[in-house]
């Protein structure tokens, strides 16, 4: 098959119309007040919260140091539960603290942590839990409560894959003590770089600021020994834009996981995530698992097989991060100990999704991918037939 000319990603940004932007900017070249609290930052913040149906958000430079500055915020300290199955970020703001990172495995339906591996995995030192709502799939939120509620923990989510989820219309931002979100380039909201931590008290949130910007609670007074974590005219200019168009693009993601479900649906050896029912979703991500033995190709072997006709599908998130250097040493890192986790990582391969993806280009994955594996699954013709059928969900 013809190499495609332009490479496909995993994911390309959502960027609103440029002449847009350009007035934006007049306005910061105008003013000159670039970052620390200005115009756009405070604008940003109130728009974004009530976009996100949260009381008290406070932006932030990324989501890593957001992390990091949640934790600092909870004052947490010994042993934090948390998963092997997500982006390094996630562990390494419990390593910036001098936090030791306790791994407990997944759950095989979301991939997220499993609420029994939680707690079993408690110990004297456990401080608080770190689940992440990975692809942006909620956790199980109230189970995870209770077991927090139980053993006193603090529960901090990183929901940097959850922009806009609900969870029968409750965003699940709501849940937790703290939940951290990353506007990355590579995210459903993007801002260039940034993030956010949403909180549900006013002291919380006011902590917060003054974390992130060097521990100054007034002009010569220091609170805390902050950092400078403080998000930028420009990032937060940009977000109020995204803001007006971020219903559309996530109404366009949803649309091609629709078709790759449709187009992937019944090959054997290929599984992907359904919705959940009650869950507004934002489709940060479309994972599939390949089992080498049904579908008669490693997950790796499709990997370099999409990669050589220019189509870059990523594995997130293999290697675990409990497999690292940093981490492999810990006794919850050992092999054999987290085996649904060992599985995913594996066997997971993200296709590209983004709301400018073409049909023709999600078709061409998919018909890469079948015509790769041992078994094709459907064709075209049928699905097409399916689709006048029945309601489209492409709509
Ligand atoms: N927690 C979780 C669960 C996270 O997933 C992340 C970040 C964090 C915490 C930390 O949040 P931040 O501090 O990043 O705000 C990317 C991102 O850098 C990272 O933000 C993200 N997770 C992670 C899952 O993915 P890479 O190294 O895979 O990105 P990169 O540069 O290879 O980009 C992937 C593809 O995206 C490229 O092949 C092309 C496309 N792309 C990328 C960029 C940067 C573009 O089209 N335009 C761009 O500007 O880590």
């Amino acid at each position: 098959m013809e190499k495609f000319k332009k490479p496909i990603y995993v994911t390309q940004p959502f960027l609103p119309p440029l002449e847009q932007f350009q007035g934006y900017l007049k306005e910061i070249w105008d003013s000159k007040w670039l970052t620390n609290q200005g115009k756009f930052h405070q604008e940003f913040e109130k728009a974004l919260a009530e976009y996100l149906g949260v009381k008290y958000i406070s932006l932030f430079t990324n989501g890593t140091l957001a992390i990091i500055t949640a934790l600092q915020t909870l004052r947490i300290t010994g042993q934090v539960i948390t998963t092997p199955f997500s982006f390094v970020a996630t562990t390494h703001a419990l390593w910036w603290n001098n936090i030791k990172p306790v791994f407990a495995d997944i759950e095989p339906t979301t991939f997220n942590l499993d609420p029994e591996k939680i707690e079993a995995a408690i110990t004297p030192n456990t401080t608080a839990i770190l689940p992440v709502h990975v692809y942006g799939n909620p956790c199980n939120v109230d189970r995870i409560k209770e077991i927090a509620d139980t053993y006193g923990l603090k529960l901090i989510y990183d929901a940097c894959h959850t922009f806009g989820v609900k969870i029968n219309n409750v965003p699940v931002l709501n849940f937790g003590d703290l939940s951290v979100m990353s506007f990355h380039a590579t995210k459903v909201f993007t801002t260039f770089e940034g993030g956010a931590i949403v909180c549900h008290d006013e002291a919380t949130k006011k902590r917060i600021d003054f974390l992130k910007n060097f521990g100054f609670a007034g002009e010569i007074t220091v609170v805390a020994p902050g950092i400078n974590a403080k998000m930028n005219e420009f990032q937060a200019a940009l977000g109020l834009l995204q803001l007006k168009y971020i219903d559309e693009a996530i109404e366009k993601r949803k649309q091609i996981a629709a078709h790759y479900r449709e187009t992937l649906m019944n090959v054997s050896g290929l599984k992907y995530l359904e919705d959940i029912p009650g869950v507004r979703h934002c489709y940060s991500y479309f994972p599939i698992l390949i089992d080498k033995e049904k579908f008669g190709k490693t997950r790796d072997e499709v990997y370099e097989h999409l990669k050589r006709h220019n189509i870059y599908g990523r594995r997130y998130f293999y290697p675990l991060i409990s497999q690292f250097p940093a981490y492999k040493g810990l006794e919850s890192a050992q092999p054999g100990k987290m085996t649904v986790a060992e599985r995913v990582a594996e066997e997971v391969l993200c296709l590209p999704i983004y709301p400018d993806l073409k049909e023709q280009d999600v078709e061409l994955v998919c018909s890469l991918i079948k015509s790769f594996g041992h078994q094709k699954g459907k064709s075209r013709n049928e699905i097409s037939n399916r689709k006048n059928n029945t309601s489209s969900k492409l709509g």
